[in-house]
Parts: C-alpha cells; sequence; structure tokens
C-alpha cells in the first residue's frame, strides 16, 4: 500500500492496462476543469490505461454530472466514470444545490448501476481553492486522485462481480 499524504493512496501494483475508463466534464468553470481532465490524463496514464480506452464526454454544469456518469455507465463501454466539475461559492444558495446535487447524483448513479463513478468535483470558497486542487505535475491535483479511485474501484468489481 502506497500512502498518500493526507489522501488515500493507491495499493501497491494496482494498474489500469485494459481499463476502459468514461471521463465526464462539466464546462462551468471550464478552466479549471480542464486543469483537473490533464491531471485525470496523467493519472490515468500513469497506471497504463490506454488513452484509446479513454471515453470523453461534456456536459453543461455540475448539476448535470449524474445524468452523463448515468448515460455512460449504462452503455456498457466502460469499467467506470470519473466526473469532474468545479463549484464556487457564491452570492446564491446555487452552491449548496449545485454541489449537493452532483454528490447525491454520482453517489445514486454508482451504487444503482454497479459501476464505479469517481467523485472529481471540486467544491470550494474560491477560486485560489480550486486551483490549489488543480494543480500541474509534481502539485495536488483532484483529477489525478479521481484517476486512481476509477481505477481502484473498476479492480474491485472486476474481482468481485459476476459478468
Ligand atoms: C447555475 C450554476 C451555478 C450558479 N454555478 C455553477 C458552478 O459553480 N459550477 C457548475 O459546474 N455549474 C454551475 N451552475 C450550472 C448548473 O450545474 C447547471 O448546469 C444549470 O443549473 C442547468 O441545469
Amino acid at each position: 500500500m502506497t500512502a498518500g499524504d493526507k489522501g488515500a493512496g493507491a495499493p501497491a501494483g494496482l494498474h489500469g492496462r485494459g481499463l476502459r475508463v468514461g471521463v465526464v466534464r462539466a464546462r462551468w468553470n471550464a478552466h479549471i476543469v480542464d486543469r483537473l481532465a490533464a491531471g485525470v490524463g496523467r493519472g490515468l496514464a500513469g497506471l497504463g490505461v490506454d488513452p484509446s480506452d479513454v471515453v470523453d464526454e461534456t456536459v453543461p454544469g455540475s448539476f448535470e454530472l449524474p445524468m452523463g456518469a448515468r448515460i455512460l455507465a449504462s452503455s456498457g463501454k466502460v469499467d467506470a466514470v470519473i466526473c469532474l466539475g468545479c463549484v464556487i461559492r457564491g452570492e446564491t444558495t446555487h452552491y449548496e444545490l449545485v454541489a449537493g446535487e452532483a454528490a447525491a447524483g454520482i453517489q445514486q448513479v454508482q451504487l444503482s448501476t454497479g459501476v464505479p463513478i469517481a467523485f472529481g468535483i471540486l467544491t470550494t470558497e474560491d477560486e485560489a481553492q480550486a486551483l490549489a486542487r488543480s494543480e500541474g505535475p509534481r502539485g495536488h491535483n483532484v483529477g489525478e486522485d479521481a484517476a486512481v479511485v476509477a481505477v481502484e474501484m473498476a479492480r474491485l468489481a472486476e474481482r468481485h462481480v459476476r459478468p
């Protein structure tokens, strides 16, 4: 087991060779979500996932991520899905609504479909926090964390779920 600094880290020997991964990104706060997507790319490549096995889709905002994830998860074409978004607290109640519904919806989709969905959505007070959690190589990038989660959970399902 490789321990993360504060996070979960990755189990020893984890690899993603042969896995098919769906990535659904919200277009809101695209400058941040693009950084998360770059982190996912690095994370999946580092684990040996072939870029041709990655299905990329976008949805309007984080509120739509659960539906996007459900469509990919139900397609039978992916072993796991990664949802990427960024919800920055504003003056309205939209923050709680969008972030809360995205989280609850994603959990519902993974439990109902049996396809693991990694939660790569930043929910932050301001843009500075979002930038700090979506850094480039050697910095902290939640997209990279989500890539590890997707591969680990896909392998768990592979070991225990009947085809
Ligand atoms: C409406 C809205 C607001 C206010 N803020 C965000 C945000 O910070 N991040 C995000 O991903 N999406 C936001 N949205 C859009 C909603 O997710 C959704 O796309 C719209 O409400 C349309 O259903």
